[in-house]
């Protein structure tokens, strides 16, 4: 389980929270991963971003760490997230279904996909017996029986949907739902990006018509799931570009340069370029008539994850996410 160079093996957590508004609580959040309740430093931890959106009321926090410590670091963030986040009160227009949305747990280096399935499931197990009444639904390499991918669950729990009702869902782990705590998603699956692409126009029905054309889904592109949503008097299309382990052996020389490769423990993964998936969104919106004002990507891309991760750690930066604030984005 280890990789060459650094030594160690290395795991992410891109920790969804439904919490953006209230930055003492975000702050408790991403220093939970850091320290055990008796003040005591997670060695090998760092949370390398912590992204906020205001209009959201979600964050997405970056925490990273050797397999032997992610579930440690990222169950401690997740503990004072409970305590501090009450789902019941939620507002925001960003669909969620708990104070803890989402616990994505995805290999860097020296680890395997099944390892990280393991990991997802320790920290599902830990978090139901030390926050009595919270409830989890396993997807990926987590969910063991029927390997169901996130946007697969997601859909059949209704969490697209407005006013989405917990209380009728039946949790993988853990109790029936509550209202405070609503239900968690844990898993294992290859890196996922998040970006967005904000168009200048206030349309988001062609903001709708766009991300049904680049989803995966509905005929778009490969491992891309995209919605339009209002932001700031302005149109936003955010994408989930996700990892896969194998590209389709027949590509055509001509969409060869649409993939990033890289490898993890002898596997092979590869994403779409956010290059090629900006272009396909300007060609689109430049037929409507708009144009296209940016493109964010939320946190870093896999490469970037495992070297910055690498950093933080071999230096003992813990906090890197504050060096970061206002460089990128
Ligand atoms: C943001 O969401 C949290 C719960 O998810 C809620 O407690 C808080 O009141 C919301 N903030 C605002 C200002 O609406
Ligand atoms: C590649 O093969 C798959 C299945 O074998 C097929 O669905 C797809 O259309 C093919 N793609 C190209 C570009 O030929
Ligand atoms: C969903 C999301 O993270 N939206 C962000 C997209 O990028 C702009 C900056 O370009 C942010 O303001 C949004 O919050």
């Amino acid at each position: 389980m280890t990789s060459s160079k650094f030594g160690k093996s290395l795991v992410a957590c891109l920790l969804n929270v439904s919490e953006a508004r209230n930055k003492d609580n975000i702050e408790r959040i991403a220093r939970a991963a850091l320290f055990n309740i008796r003040g005591q430093k997670h060695p090998d931890t760092a949370v390398l971003n912590v992204f906020s959106n205001y209009d959201y009321n979600r964050s997405v926090l970056t925490i990273v760490s050797t397999s032997e410590w992610i579930g440690k670091s990222v169950v401690s963030s997740c503990v004072e997230g409970f305590t501090c986040i009450d789902h019941s009160r939620h507002e925001g227009v960003h669909p969620c279904l708990g104070g803890i949305d989402l616990v994505p747990i995805y290999p860097l280096s020296g680890v395997t996909l099944e390892q990280c399935g393991e990991i997802a499931r320790g920290i599902a197990e830990e978090l139901v017996t030390q926050v009595p009444g919270c409830s989890m639904f396993l997807f990926g390499y987590a969910d063991i029986a029927e390997m169901r991918s996130l946007a697969d669950k997601r859909r059949s729990l209704g969490w697209f949907r407005k006013n989405c009702n917990v209380d009728e869902i039946k949790a993988d782990v853990g109790m029936k739902p509550c209202g405070k705590y609503g239900i968690t998603g844990v898993g294992a699956s290859p890196y996922v990006m998040n970006c967005n692409i904000t168009l200048d126009t206030q349309d988001l029905t062609s903001g709708k018509a766009i991300a049904t054309a680049i989803r995966e889904r509905t005929g778009g592109l490969k491992g891309v799931q995209a919605m339009a949503f209002p932001n700031k008097g302005q149109v936003e299309i955010a994408c989930n570009v996700e990892s896969f382990r194998d590209i389709p052996e027949n590509i055509s020389a001509a969409d060869v340069d649409k993939y990033v490769s890289y490898h993890i423990c002898g596997d092979t993964f590869s994403y779409i370029s956010l290059h090629h998936i900006e272009a396909k969104v300007q060609n689109l919106a430049a037929c409507k008539g708009i144009k296209t004002t940016g493109t964010a990507l939320v946190g870093f891309t896999p490469q970037e994850c495992r070297v910055t991760a690498e950093y933080a750690i071999s230096h003992g930066i813990g906090e890197f996410w504050k060096r970061r604030q206002g460089v990128f984005m």
